[in-house]
């Protein structure tokens, strides 16, 4: 899990890198301090919002080819239309964006009170937005020439923004690089990927020294095979020995799991997690984490893409993350041109105008104390709740349910009759009456300053967590451990899905398990088109085989007896994945219960 002990092993590669391929290390690991890591995620922490910027030669094709459209986001073109290698290449020549304006760019972030930028130096299309000393595929090769990485540093410290640098490892254009796509016509013998890792290094020390300190580095591009848990620590080790101050992401190595973006248990290089175009289902306490999504539906710009989220719903996301403890990383994908699309500048207009009443709810706050409230959201700092209402109480009745304390004052942000706010206690809650009208239709700030810290009853059931209940051995989706290609956990199921390849499975190990015999049984669904599939469970060193029946749909589940099993006493793993035969895809799995047999 993505924890301070990770962020320990991440400090523990100060200096350079020793291992394959690395250069040798250059100075001896130190360990950082929890003190010295909350210093050094101290900004990060109390920033909670920031730009995402996809931008790149990606940008010309625009999510078109010959004429034709493409599927899919903007900057995965090269891969969906395909086209080779020698086809694309030609896009540099055209790559001249004069209207490119790094100061208006930074200045759209800040006034929708954002307060750092992370902007594509390399995406997998392998195009370098810097100048690079190794590489001739990069932006002084273009008729722009300018560098880009030099202009968007530089306006970022002029209006006060920490500067991001996002870095692909994969890479669809270095010879070295592999595996090779599918289409890729290049022949792969002679490929070095040690070489590529070199190269990878190379320009990393590149963006992070050519235009001073920078602050994040967001890697992505890190699951495929050849990228490895043990590059990943080193290439860590590399970058903070570069520059012991910066923050780097979860994608560095190989914990991610998967979009929700967060790491599986063990021990991972990174900072903070990932999801992206999703928010975490509830908090993580004790986690740095930031979601990332775009505001329409891809994140490098295509002509063709007008499915705008609404500012509302990016308002609400914002509070929505802040109120679970994370950041919100929002994206814009600029045209050939060097714009920023109009529709994205209006909503980042219109967030901004939201923060400039509402701010001190989302900076340096954390997650509120309370499980799901039916009207919004909440944030917490010191002794005041910021109540972030969704939904405005038409008889001006604000429930807050729980609230153990007496209430200090109550503020509504924003409204102009600075009158104060009658607070009624009903028990376990506290009843606000407020105006019929909210203040923002998105979301109105309620600040509720309590007598001492906050203390809330919750009547939330705890989240369900594997374990040992009673005898029974229950094995939830949300703890399972997922290995190969696309399985995922799906928070709207909550259950483990995506299993459309045979190579992949899901496990969990449980200590103490008591000496028995059990019944096994899983709750699953199966669209009926996809029955029939074998699935394999592994446990105490026998194979129990299921052929998956058909629920109707991927929603509906089923517990359906899988077979009895007998098991010695201690740790016990339990692994799920495909048996011999295989269909459109295994199965949605949401538990697995072994229980007593009578
Ligand atoms: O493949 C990339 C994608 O193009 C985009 O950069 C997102 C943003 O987080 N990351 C990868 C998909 O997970």
């Amino acid at each position: 899990m993505l924890r301070r002990a990770c962020a320990v092993l991440a400090a523990l590669m100060l200096g350079g890198c020793a291992g394959p391929g690395s250069g040798g290390g250059t100075s001896e690991p130190r360990v950082e301090t929890p003190e010295e890591h909350a210093a050094r995620m101290a900004w990060w922490r109390e920033a909670r919002f920031g730009m995402f910027i996809h931008w790149g030669l990606y940008a010309i094709p625009a999510g078109q080819w010959n004429g034709k459209k493409v599927g899919g986001t903007g900057e995965w073109i090269q891969t969906n239309a395909p086209i080779q290698v020698a086809e694309y290449e030609p896009l540099r020549d055209q790559f001249n964006p004069v209207l490119f304006d790094a100061d208006a760019w930074v200045l759209a972030a800040k006034r929708a009170g954002m307060k750092y930028v992370v902007i594509t130096t390399k995406h997998h299309d392998g195009f370098a937005l810097f100048d690079s000393k190794v590489s001739d595929w990069d932006v002084a090769a273009t008729p722009f020439r300018r560098d880009i990485m030099r202009e968007i540093a530089d306006a970022c410290r002029r209006h006060g923004m920490r500067i991001g640098w996002y870095h692909s490892i994969m890479d669809w254009h270095h010879p070295d690089y592999l595996p090779r796509r599918k289409w890729d016509v290049r022949p792969a013998d002679g490929a070095d990927f040690e070489r590529f890792c070199e190269y990878l290094k190379t320009q990393l020390g590149e963006i992070m020294t050519a235009y001073g300190p920078i602050d994040v580095l967001w890697f992505d591009g890190e699951w495929e095979g050849t990228w490895t848990h043990e590059r990943g620590v080193e290439l860590a080790r590399h970058c903070r020995g570069l520059n012991p101050r910066v923050i780097i992401n979860n994608r560095v190595d190989k914990g991610r799991n998967d979009m929700a973006g967060l790491d599986k248990p063990g021990e991972w290089a990174g900072d903070f997690g990932t999801p992206e175009q999703e928010v975490p289902a509830r908090g993580l306490p004790g986690m740095d984490w930031e979601s990332c999504m775009t505001m329409n539906d891809t994140w490098g710009y295509r002509s063709d893409d007008h499915n705008w989220k609404s500012s509302a719903t990016l308002i609400r996301t914002l509070c929505e993350t802040a109120s679970k403890g994370g950041n919100f990383l929002l994206n814009v994908g600029p045209t050939a041109d060097g714009l920023i699309p109009e529709a994205s500048l209006e909503r980042l207009a219109e967030m901004g105008r939201w923060m400039d009443v509402n701010a001190q709810a989302i900076y340096g706050t954390q997650a509120g104390p309370f499980g799901r409230l039916p009207w919004g959201r909440c944030t917490h700092k010191g002794d005041d709740l910021y109540l972030m209402v969704f939904d405005w109480p038409a008889d001006g009745r604000l429930v807050v349910p729980g609230l153990l304390n007496d209430v200090k004052s109550v503020q509504i942000l924003g409204e102009r009759t600075k009158r104060l706010w009658p607070v009624q206690r009903e028990g376990e809650d506290v009843a606000l009456t407020v105006p019929a009208q909210p203040v923002h239709p998105a979301a109105t700030v309620v600040k509720l300053t309590t007598v001492g810290k906050p203390a809330v009853v919750s009547h939330e059931p705890p989240p369900a967590r594997s374990g040992i209940k009673n005898g029974v051995v229950e094995l939830i989706a949300t703890d399972a451990v997922l290995d190969g290609p696309n399985i995922r956990y799906e928070e709207k199921r909550d259950a483990v899905g995506y299993w459309t390849d045979a190579k992949a499975s899901a496990s969990w190990t449980i200590a103490d398990v008591p000496a028995g015999t059990y019944d096994i049984t899983a709750d699953i669904a199966c669209k009926d088109s996809s029955a029939g599939s074998e699935a394999a469970f592994v446990l105490g060193g026998q194979t129990l085989r299921l052929t998956v029946p058909p629920t109707g749909d991927w929603s509906d589940f089923r517990e359906v007896p899988v077979g009895r099993v007998a098991l010695p006493a201690g740790t016990l793993t339990v692994r799920v994945g495909a048996g011999d035969a295989f269909k459109e895809a295994l199965m949605n799995l949401r538990r697995v219960k072994l229980s007593p047999s009578r």
